[in-house]
């Protein structure tokens, strides 16, 4: 066995530009060929529709693309596939999901007057066809399925179509037939990577049914999947995306008090995930370092993922602050997709948060059960899109519009400033339209 080579960081000995570096994302493996590799299939898609989708398909997964009905007796065959257990822990995940963002669920607001006579408000609306991108790769992610399509339902979307890579014999997992049903899906597609997001741009008709062209994407994906999506929000008339969604990551801000395996426990499930998942502990006291990287060794002993773990790992980092407000600063630099804070005051410290996809907060808030159960989706903003972007919820499956109306009185008032403010842009046509509702 190697010998972990966690890199330390003392934040206080860096300089700006050292404490930049230290934060930096690893650059990704060949971009320019996933780039080049994703506009062929497109442009191929975008030619001959269905046939090229199939062909891809084929070609890099060995399937054609299989539209899978979510039946009654689909369902009984997947239940019957796992133990009792499995299936009652789905539902019980599923319902936490939809509670949540049920509870979360934005609502039009009142009229608001802003002049005698002139009132407006906002309202929500589901937004068109939504294509739901699920990632199968080394793990089919059934709790991505539960993540997405329950927000999608409970926001209203009518037209939810979910994609996932069939599994290496060309099977889906029961587990995804049950999230399906239990997000009340007619069919999933067993179709994956970037045929699959240009088959939900462009819409392809295939030997099992049609997928429909959506209007926004979503979902997680690998490298391939994530340049289709970017490709996807470049074309003129083009699908809008969610977010721009890399690797996973997590960053553990502990203190002096905080559990070493239990933090140990919570870098290694993400370390897991996949080779480039990003892991990062911050922490205020050395010792409690070591304390942590000494269990992750030992927990790594028994891991069945231990291989990818350790990939992850090589690019971990452990940075030593002098203080909790340090820490929260470096995280908010960061600006992570996952932090957990595993403090004595952990709740006292979100606070001075500005920057994450999800917080877990103390001992007890393990991210694991976030990523299944806890309600809130687990698709969320990595590469520090945190900064600035929130995770999918139910209003990532809406779009809002203004409704402004106005009475007689209210636009005598209001005309003339905007004909004036109309006529100051050299905007004649305008000024006139309001003129006409306010010069007597
Ligand atoms: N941590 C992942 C979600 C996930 N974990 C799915 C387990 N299954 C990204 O948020
Ligand atoms: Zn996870």
């Amino acid at each position: 066995m190697t010998t972990l080579d966690i890199k330390r960081i003392d934040w206080a000995s860096l300089d700006g530009q050292g404490r930049f570096d230290a934060l930096a994302r690893p650059s990704r493996r060949s971009e320019r060929d996933v780039q080049d590799v994703v506009s062929g299939i497109f442009e191929q898609v975008a030619l001959s529709g269905g046939l090229a989708v199939t062909q891809f398909a084929e070609r890099i997964d060995g399937f054609k693309p299989r539209r899978i009905a979510i039946t009654p007796e689909a369902v009984a065959a997947a239940r019957d596939a796992l133990p009792p257990a499995d299936t009652r822990a789905l539902r019980v995940a599923a319902e936490n999901v939809r509670v949540f963002h049920q509870a979360t669920k934005p609502e039009d607001t009142a009229f608001v007057e802003t002049t005698p006579g002139v009132k407006s408000k906002l309202v929500w609306r589901p937004i068109g066809a939504a294509g739901i991108y699920v990632p199968g790769g080394t793990a089919p992610l059934f709790s991505s399925l539960l993540m997405q399509a329950i927000p999608a339902e409970v926001a209203g979307v009518t037209t939810r179509v979910v994609v996932t890579p069939p599994a290496k014999d060309g099977s889906v997992h029961p587990a995804m037939i049950l999230a399906a049903a239990e997000a009340n899906l007619d069919a999933i597609w067993l179709i994956g990577g970037a045929q699959a997001i240009a088959a939900l741009t462009y819409g392809a008709v295939l030997d099992d049914g049609e997928i429909p062209a959506c209007d926004k994407l979503f979902g997680p994906g690998n490298a391939y999947v994530a340049e289709a999506k970017r490709y996807a929000a470049a074309l003129p008339n083009g699908p809008s995306v969610d977010m721009p969604a890399g690797p996973s990551e997590l960053l553990v801000i502990a203190d002096r008090f905080c559990d070493p395996e239990i933090a140990a426990a919570d870098l290694l499930s993400q370390a897991e995930h996949d080779a480039d998942a990003q892991v990062i502990l911050v922490c205020e006291r050395a010792a409690t370092i070591d304390a942590i990287l000494a269990e992750v060794e030992e927990q790594l002993t028994t891991l069945p993922r231990a291989d990818i773990a350790r990939a992850s790992l090589s690019e971990a980092r452990a940075i030593l602050v002098s203080d909790m407000a340090e820490a929260c600063a470096v995280s908010n630099l960061y600006g992570p997709e996952h932090l957990a804070i595993q403090a004595e005051d952990a709740e006292a410290l979100v606070a001075s948060i500005r920057a994450a996809g999800a917080v877990f907060v103390g001992r007890w808030a393990a991210e694991t059960l976030g990523d299944y159960a806890a309600g809130p989706s687990h698709v969320l903003p990595t590469d520090g899109g945190a900064r600035t972007l929130g995770g999918i919820t139910t209003a990532s499956f809406m779009t809002s519009m203004s409704v402004q109306t106005v009475t007689e009185a209210g636009a005598e008032r209001l005309g003339p400033i905007a004909a004036r403010l109309a006529r100051l842009e050299g905007l004649e046509a305008h000024a006139r339209a309001a003129d006409l509702r306010s010069v007597a």
